[in-house]
């Protein structure tokens, strides 16, 4: 019997629309309407202008610690806008401008980054999960609430995010060849901002793209410009439209680059070439986009200083209404791991109560 080359069924595809010098492949351009455009806009502004703001407050000491977004507006906010209320959102913990869209008060996205449980509670009414620090540990969820979209015989769809480093974790391919073996109506979004920390995206995998995992599992799979909000966009539609459908998962890897650190506590001078981070400034999704927008008649001056206006108004509510929340009870130390606590800690506690108390450390209705 001769060998013979095996092939794979799988659709594999590479998008791009607007370009990184903001050229539009005139025949891919979704033609969206001026609101919409606008829309979009407003909210990778939102996330921009959300993330300078956090990091600022982290290094005032008014939060503890954050994962900037910068340079990953486009994959976040492309990808969420296709979804209905009603799909659900499974987020990793670079997604706060995705769920400033999807209904999360700023305040809440805060509170998380400061340090309060509070932060980690979905608000009533939205189909989002908390944010995932454990790497890839989201990704089972992803293909569960979608498997019971499915058994419940709705036509909701769920999208979830994960880092190129998560690509390498084992939930990352249970929860896909879970999705592909049961064609779940689920849309994996691989933010690959080329870094998990300090390893570089070449020491994830040897495959030349992430996308390609797809065939692996049987899936469909694309690699979008991620710095390209249309692309983005198009491509997120086009997988929610499929699971919706009863047409099965898809795996879209959305080539990004995270501009900032890892997190405050990072320094990524230690670990990369600043040259580098110079070539990926000039793909900014964001004066990218507002350039097609300029051009298409749907931005200008006046209307970017209107955006400015309002988004520094919402942020400065969220600000507000995250510190008026903060209250400090350090008793609270003592409060979640047991129901009925025992007593040696019921002395401790007692006793560290005293203390506050003597040093005036409590608010008298405390
Ligand atoms: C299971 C697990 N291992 C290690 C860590 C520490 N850690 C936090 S983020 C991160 C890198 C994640 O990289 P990636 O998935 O590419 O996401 P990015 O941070 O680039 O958005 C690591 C190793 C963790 N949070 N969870
Ligand atoms: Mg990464």
């Amino acid at each position: 019997v001769p060998r013979k080359n095996i092939k794979i069924e799988t659709k594999l595809e590479k998008l791009s629309i607007l370009d990184e010098h903001g050229q539009v492949d005139e025949s891919l351009d979704p033609k969206l309407d001026g609101d919409k455009l606008l829309y979009m806009y407003r909210m990778m502004l939102t996330t921009r202008r959300l993330d300078e703001r956090l990091l600022n407050m982290q290094r005032q000491g008014r939060i503890g610690t954050y994962a900037p977004i910068r340079g990953q507006e486009a994959t976040q906010i492309g990808a969420v806008l296709g979804l209905r209320k009603s799909d659900w959102f499974i987020q990793a913990f670079r997604e706060a401008g995705a769920c400033v869209h999807r209904g999360w008060p700023v305040s809440k996205i805060i509170q998380f980054w400061g340090g309060y449980e509070e932060g980690c509670a979905v608000p009533e009414g939205i189909n989002d999960a908390p944010i995932a620090v454990p790497v890839a540990s989201q990704m089972p969820h992803v293909t569960g609430l979608a498997w019971a979209m499915k058994i419940k015989g709705k036509d909701d769809v769920t999208m979830g995010f994960v880092g190129d480093g998560g690509t390498s974790e084992g939930d990352f391919h249970e929860a896909l060849t879970f999705a592909g073996v049961f064609k779940v109506p689920a849309i994996f979004v691989i933010a690959n901002n080329q870094w998990a920390i300090s390893i570089p995206r070449t020491r994830q995998t040897a495959c030349r793209t992430l996308a390609q995992k797809a065939a692996g599992y049987g899936i469909d799979g694309i690699q979008v410009d991620g710095n390209d909000v249309l692309a983005v966009y198009v491509a997120a539609q086009e997988a929610i439209e499929k699971a919706r459908a009863g047409r099965g998962p898809t795996l879209i890897e959305a080539v990004t680059y995270r501009l900032a650190m890892h997190t405050t506590a990072d320094d990524p001078t230690k670990y990369r070439d600043p040259k580098e981070v110079e070539k990926w400034e000039k793909r900014d999704p964001l004066p990218r986009f507002e350039g097609y927008l300029r051009k298409r008649g749907v931005l200008d001056d006046k209307t970017i200083e209107g955006l400015e206006t309002d988004i520094k108004e919402l942020l400065k509510a969220g600000v507000d209404e995250y510190e008026a929340s903060r209250e400090v009870d350090p008793r609270d130390c003592f409060k979640f791991l047991y129901n009925d606590m025992p007593p040696e800690l019921e002395a401790q506690r007692a006793e560290f109560d005293l203390a506050l108390r003597r040093e005036g450390l409590l608010a008298d209705h405390q």
